[in-house]
């Protein structure tokens, strides 16, 4: 779909173009109202500057929908292929990386209360792992405000292979 295209939808069926992104319907609602764009770089501006403005609240309900890094995403609907596809590098490790995956997610869990979250596009099992035990050193605060950054990466990802 090119930009021009997304400008002529209908608000649901704009809507359902954008689900996959992120769970999070304000976003989604929000980037179709801001409608018309004059550029792919101007929507994704656009969809950037309104995922600054997430909160915890935002974070809790967006991870619904992505599954835990080394845990295969179920279902054939387009977000668990996303899932699939980003997280491929860990799909391949071998059974020492995906214990210590499942060990360290675990302790993350324990220790913040939700699911740990990172952009998997672009980055080995190895690199998950280190960033992993990098945050489990952070405060709640800085720890909130990673993942955030992390949620909007994943979605500005997505966005853009929606427009290609
Ligand atoms: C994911 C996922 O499914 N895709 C991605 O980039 N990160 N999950 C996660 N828990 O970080």
């Amino acid at each position: 779909m090119s930009p021009e295209e997304f400008n002529q939808l209908s608000v649901p069926e704009a809507k359902k173009r954008l689900a996959h992104c992120v769970a999070l319907e304000s976003w989604i609602e929000a980037l179709v109202a801001a409608r018309p764009f004059a550029s792919l770089e101007s929507l994704l501006q656009t969809g950037d500057r309104l995922a600054r403005g997430w909160d915890g609240l935002a974070l809790d309900k967006a991870l619904s929908a992505h599954p835990r890094i080394g845990e295969k995403a179920r279902g054939d609907d387009k977000e668990a292929s996303l899932s699939r596809n980003e997280q491929g590098s860990v799909q391949q490790a071998d059974s020492e990386l995906k214990q210590a995956l499942r060990s360290g997610n675990a302790t993350y869990e324990q220790r913040f209360g939700r699911v740990f979250l990172i952009r998997a596009k672009g980055r080995s099992g190895e690199e998950m792992l280190a960033e992993l035990h990098r945050r489990l050193g952070n405060d709640p605060q800085s720890e909130q405000r990673e993942a955030l950054d992390q949620l909007r990466e994943i979605t500005l990802l997505r966005l853009r292979d929606t427009f290609q």
